[in-house]
């Protein structure tokens, strides 16, 4: 135990001054942040001092390799610190809105960080046809596009994306319904995430 050492751990979660940290050996600790300060985000390596056995209070906030912002029409805040991918995953059903993926590639560009888009649910082989422009935009704008079917076609899913998620952190988004869950389950096997 390193008690009363600083030691550097990533933040898993954040609500205002409170968050939570994971140490390199995978221990996970409430920490606080020194101060009235609420300037720690998802993804930050923060430089702990433990004060029991479960509590740290968090010193200061490493150099930020990248940080992602999300912004409405009302403001704009730090989502996530460094990300090495945004992976954005949609489907036509329950259906998709394009604007939201506007903003996310818009998001990802401003902030320097790769992404990559998930068309998930291939097998509605119906939807095709009406799917199909919108991809070829994204496509043509360099957009980095699988199209896997995390359902109908595990396997073949988790073969096409294990190699683009390995070794990288990555921020996972999507719309309700999309699949994010389906796929997170299929690339790590211990994440039982609700469907
Ligand atoms: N047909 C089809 N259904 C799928 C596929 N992938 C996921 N689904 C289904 O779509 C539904 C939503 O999937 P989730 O993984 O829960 O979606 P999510 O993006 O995590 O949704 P939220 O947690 O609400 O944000 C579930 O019923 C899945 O079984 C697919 O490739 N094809
Ligand atoms: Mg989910």
């Amino acid at each position: 135990m390193s008690n009363n050492k600083d030691f550097v751990a990533r933040v898993i979660a954040t609500h205002g001054k409170h968050s939570f940290v994971e140490d390199k050996t995978g221990k996970i600790f409430e920490a606080i942040r020194r101060g009235k300060k609420k300037d720690v985000v998802v993804g930050d390596l923060v430089k702990c001092k433990q004060s029991s056995d479960e509590q740290v209070a968090i010193e200061s906030v490493e150099e930020r390799k990248s940080l992602l912002y999300r912004s409405d029409e009302f403001r704009t805040k730090p989502l996530a610190a460094n990300i090495d991918q945004v992976a954005l995953v949609f489907a036509t059903r329950p259906t998709y809105n394009p604007r939201f993926i506007w903003k996310a590639i818009l998001a990802a560009e401003t902030a320097n960080i790769p992404m990559l888009i998930i068309r998930n649910k291939t097998d509605i082989t119906e939807d095709d046809n009406q799917v199909r422009p919108f991809i070829d935009q994204l496509k043509e704008l360099g957009c980095s596009i699988v199209e896997v079917s995390a359902t109908a076609y595990p396997k073949e899913t988790e073969q096409k994306l294990f190699p683009l998620f390995e070794h990288r952190i990555t921020l996972l988004i999507g719309q309700s319904g999309m699949g994010k869950s389906t796929i997170l389950n299929l690339l790590v096997k211990d994440a039982e995430q609700k469907t």
